[in-house]
């Protein structure tokens, strides 16, 4: 027995002493040891069979009521130091925080079984990837992690040879929000998570390794992780250019990854193909490029408005071996939430007769767990070990007024900035108020595991002689018309826009000049067929330059919150925006005529 295991045995005792369950099973991540767990959770009713001649293999998990999102109020990133957890964190002294959560744990698994899930965040033979071993007394959360992670023996082994794992520590507890934390402790790669059974609190190779932990770890070692998807764009001619774009939680990764190009693309040639929809590892290689890995092998995806017109590849996976959480289901037990065209909602997601009067059927932030492999579009260079190279970078957040459908930053420098800015209207995947406009820089918000503004130095120091850098654009599907209509149709059309985005990357495009970065200019950007009139369009182009004043201060003031440690060369950057904007109004005051069609 090698030290590495010795230590996990150690640390999985030290954790059955506190916790003291009835036994542990140590997952082999075996198809056997998943159809065992499925059995075990139908007979606890932890599981419900959905109907197995429509949807084979697939089961319905309803939450507590009281547990279906993340809370970021009860998420804590502890570093000895709080201004390295930043004002962007919710903080705690590491000492204080084990003694609280530990005090939660003492007894907590009387009568469960303890599973130690060992898990490799990325493919098994990838350098880029990392191994974590997750306790957990949720059968629930096993048959998750099996799905999102590679978990079993494989990961084991690869800890045993590597001598070192991210430790994470989850009870559901009582799933009383009175008694729930996410505690993260980045010095001692650590995760403790207790009363909460939902996602992002509990699988927590996700959100809590992949992105908070990694996020720390990423920084020390001089690459990134990111709360990304990442996608292929097969062009005509038959060449892959990967992209990675950064939307906040619900605002759309899942259906760009998966986007089925308009009919008149696929006719030329043009294909999509999905190496991840919502992390993405990346690291300089030798040619000064960044090569991306997506660290997970499934989706666990937002449900609702998930349809044939939005997200035909979504839909065609989730047939099959699909674990569905909050959704509702049919009087033949087959999944539904709102969005599907077919199909009525015979019993609710907390398993009520369905009343429309009291609200939607499905939880608005209901999910699908299902492998990635799964999916039709999905890339085989997902399994590839040194990852892909990434040729642009995408930020995106949902804003109804404002922010153009397109623009791209000048360079690195401005699309850190570009990034940095970000703000979105609040969702259902985190509780609270939803369609709250929030900071939300790379999307990042509830994941870095530190202070922004090292993150935002962090970011700039790619910014090498020898560095090829990926071009960064920013995008808004979600601008509206006065009675609240989204102007673009987005989904599969925002294809238009990836195009847009490979001619300016392959110099095939010119694009505007404006202050705030560069937009599509006149007939660049592929707008025929989509029937757009002008009043539509001309705001999806147009620059508000009064507008982007009052934004420009509120990002100023923002960047501010962080105080010193604020990198000079963003403010510096922002100044420049600034005064490019100041000129512009002055040398026209009469406003500009919107391109791009
Ligand atoms: P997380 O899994 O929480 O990180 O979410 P995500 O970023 O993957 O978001 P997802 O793709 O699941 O989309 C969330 C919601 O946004 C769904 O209800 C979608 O239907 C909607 N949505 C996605 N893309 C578009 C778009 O282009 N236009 C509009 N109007 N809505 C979109
Ligand atoms: C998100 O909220 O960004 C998600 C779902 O992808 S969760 O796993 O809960 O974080
Ligand atoms: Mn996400």
């Amino acid at each position: 027995m090698t030290s590495t295991l010795d230590a996990l045995n150690r640390w999985v005792d030290d954790v059955a002493a506190l916790t003291r369950p009835a036994r542990i099973h140590w997952c082999d991540g075996s198809q056997d040891e998943y159809r065992d767990l499925i059995a075990v959770m139908l007979e606890r009713g932890d599981l419900i069979e959905l109907n197995q001649a429509t949807h084979p293999g697939c089961y319905l998990h309803r939450s507590d009521p009281q547990d279906v999102a993340r809370v970021e109020k009860l998420t804590l990133v502890c570093h000895p130091d709080r201004d390295d957890a930043g004002p962007n964190n919710q903080w705690m002294d590491p000492h204080e925080a084990h003694a609280r959560i530990d005090a939660l744990f003492e007894g907590c698994m009387a009568g469960r079984t303890l599973y130690v899930v060992p898990y490799c965040m990325g493919p098994i033979g990838s350098p880029l990837a990392r191994c974590g071993v997750e306790i957990t007394d949720s059968p629930y959360v096993v048959a998750n992690m099996r799905i999102m992670t590679r978990m079993g023996k494989a990961a084991l082994q690869r800890i045993e040879r590597e001598g070192h794992f991210v430790k994470g520590l989850h009870s559901t507890g009582e799933l009383d929000p009175e008694r729930r934390w996410i505690m993260h402790f980045p010095e001692e790669l650590s995760i403790k998570s207790y009363g909460s059974g939902y996602g992002g609190n509990a699988l927590l190779g996700k959100k809590c390794h992949a992105l908070r932990i990694a996020s720390h770890q990423a920084r020390q070692e001089g690459w990134l992780a990111e709360h990304m998807l990442i996608l292929g764009i097969e062009n005509p001619e038959g060449e892959i250019h990967y992209i990675a774009a950064a939307f906040p939680s619900a605002c759309g990764k899942t259906n760009l990854a998966m986007l089925i190009p308009p009919e008149g693309y696929r006719n030329q040639g043009w294909k999509i193909w999905t190496v991840g929809d919502d992390i993405c590892w990346m690291t300089p290689g030798e040619d000064g490029r960044l090569w991306a890995i997506n660290p997970e092998a499934g989706y666990f995806g937002v449900a609702p408005g998930t349809s044939e017109k939005t997200n035909p590849n979504a839909l065609a996976m989730l047939h099959r071996n699909a674990i569905f959480t909050n959704v509702a289901v049919t009087a033949d037990m087959q999944p539904w939430w709102e969005g599907l065209t077919s199909g009525t909602p015979a019993t609710d997601w907390q398993g009520r007769d369905h009343d429309p009067a009291a609200g939607p059927a499905a939880h608005p932030n209901s999910r699908f767990t299902v492998a990635a492999s799964q999916c039709p579009s999905w890339s085989p260079e997902a399994e590839s070990a040194q990852g892909v190279p990434i040729s642009a970078i995408v930020f995106g957040g949902r804003r109804q007024s404002l922010v153009p459908l397109v623009f791209e930053a000048r360079n690195w420098t401005h699309g850190v900035l570009v990034g940095a800015s970000m703000a979105s209207e609040t969702t259902a995947a985190a509780t609270g108020q939803v369609g709250v406009v929030r900071r939300d820089p790379m999307a990042m918000k509830p994941f870095c595991g530190y202070n922004y503004a090292d993150y935002f130095a962090h970011w700039l120091s790619f910014d090498t002689p020898n560095a090829k850098l990926p071009s960064i654009f920013h995008v808004n599907w979600f601008r509206k018309d006065a009675d609240g209509h989204f102007l673009w149709p987005g989904f599969g059309e925002n294809m238009r826009v990836l195009e847009w985005m490979l001619k300016r990357v392959t110099g095939q495009a010119q694009g505007r000049e404006t202050p705030i970065g560069i937009l599509p200019g006149e007939g660049e950007l592929d707008l025929d067929g989509l029937g757009l009139d002008r009043a539509t369009l001309d705001p999806l182009f147009e620059v508000d330059r009064a507008g982007w004043q009052s934004e420009l201060e509120a990002i100023r003031a923002y960047l501010d919150d962080y105080g010193p440690r604020m990198p000079k060369a963003l403010r510096d950057e922002l100044q420049r925006v600034s005064d490019a904007l100041q000129a512009d109004l002055q040398e026209s005051s009469t406003p500009r005529k919107a391109a791009a069609s």
